[in-house]
């Protein structure tokens, strides 16, 4: 019997959708949910959360030793867990279904310049569309500071939550005033999403992702509510110098506490780390087209009726266009297989494995030891880096 939270219309809908997921593993996105769990918003949109905190992101770039700067970024990837894993609980009251991006959709934003933080640019490209895989870059350029990404994910059905196994990595490269680069490389957590009889799905980390570079290894282990002690969003990271790999430091530092609340450096020094109770900052969507202009690919061009048939309760309307849009890019596939071409992605390029993944990957023994990834073309719209 669905929970309480599920509209009464919805409780036979939302019980057959729990049961098809129990059966069918591996890629929830394309599966129809009911009304009351749909987003309006698509997860081309979802890499905007990396940023939110664009100070603390330019902080990573103000500092000047090795260790100041694995814990600048230590701090900027643990202040962005609240908007991840959240942010959805907060503005809809749970967890929600996005809507499944198309292949080669886009998303363009910034984070404007303030108080000396410099602007942050943002493009965000699905790259697959089965399975789903969204690539990003987030570029501060005056603190010489570069994030290329992928995420995609893995889902099986344990014990009443769904396991999301996040599937990427992200990379941060630093340019150091010597012209030199340091580059730290980011793992995902896996997610377990709980509250589903209920009907008010939230998410739990668990398991451990690592931040490594610049001569640390660093290792962030989560921990959720026990059944007889334990707080939810409980994490302990640890960052452990490299003997011989430039790093200065040979302390091992510690910082424990609530991700999406604060934390304290509790080994290799004490006081306060990091705190989120200071709102976020949401980008600015601007459009990649001459004059600023939203293309048809563009998330929010795409979705616009989509989202709003949501937004409003219109849910026939919505439905409509969704399956309009799915049929259109079935037979755009349909078109390429036809003349033998295939989609050109515009900003990135795939690689069948990432180097540095395996390089630094190999010092905190993450597996798989090999990824694939997508290496950014460089060619910024000039609606965020107009030329002149
Ligand atoms: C698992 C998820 C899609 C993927 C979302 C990711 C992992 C995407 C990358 C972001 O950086 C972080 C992130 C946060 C989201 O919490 C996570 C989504 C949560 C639900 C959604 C499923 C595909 C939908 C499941 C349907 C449920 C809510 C019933």
């Amino acid at each position: 019997q669905a929970g309480e939270a599920v509209p009464v219309a919805q409780r036979s809908s939302w019980t057959s959708f729990l049961k098809s997921i129990a059966s069918v593993s591996g890629d929830l996105s394309s599966m129809t949910a009911p009304p009351f769990i749909l987003s309006p918003i698509s997860l081309t949109e979802y890499p905007a959360y990396w940023c939110e905190r664009p100070e603390l992101f330019a902080e990573i770039g103000n500092a000047t030793t090795s260790e100041a700067r694995v814990l600048a970024v230590l701090k900027w990837f643990i202040s962005t867990l609240k908007g991840q894993y959240t942010s959805r609980n907060e503005t809809s009251g749970s967890e929600k279904k996005p809507l499944n991006p198309a292949l080669g959709e886009l998303f363009y934003g910034h984070w404007p310049d303030k108080n000396g933080r410099g602007k942050t640019d943002l493009i965000v490209e699905q790259v697959s569309h089965h399975p789903p895989i969204t690539a990003y870059v987030i570029e501060n350029q005056s603190k010489g500071l570069k994030l290329v990404g992928h995420n995609a994910q893995k889902t099986s059905f344990s014990g009443g939550s769904i396991i999301v196994k996040q599937i990427g990595h992200a990379v941060l490269t630093v340019k150091l005033p010597s012209g030199s680069e340091e580059k730290f490389l980011l793992t995902l957590p896996r997610l377990r999403i709980d509250g589903l009889w209920y009907g008010a799905p939230y998410i739990e980390l668990t398991e451990h992702s690592n931040v490594v570079g610049d001569g640390f290894v660093g290792v962030v282990e989560y921990k959720g509510k026990g059944y007889f002690s334990g707080k939810s969003h409980t994490f302990k990271a640890t960052l452990t110098p490299q003997p011989g790999m430039g790093g200065a430091s040979t302390k091992e530092i510690v910082v424990e506490g609530l991700w999406h609340q604060n934390s304290k450096i509790v080994t290799g020094g004490h006081g306060p780390f990091h705190d989120v109770s200071a709102p976020k900052e949401e980008v600015t969507a601007v459009g990649g087209e001459a004059k600023g202009e939203m293309g048809p690919m563009e998330t929010r061009k795409l979705w616009e009726l989509v989202s709003k048939g949501i937004r409003e309760g219109d849910f026939d309307t919505a439905s409509k266009e969704k399956t309009r849009i799915e049929n259109e890019m079935r037979q755009r596939r349909k078109d390429e297989v036809a003349s033998g071409t295939s989609w050109e992605l515009k900003h990135f390029t795939p690689i069948a494995s990432d180097p540095l993944y395996e390089e630094l990957g190999k010092l905190a023994k993450i597996t798989p030891p090999t990824e694939d990834a997508y290496v950014f073309k460089g060619n910024w719209p000039e609606s965020l880096r107009p030329s002149n």
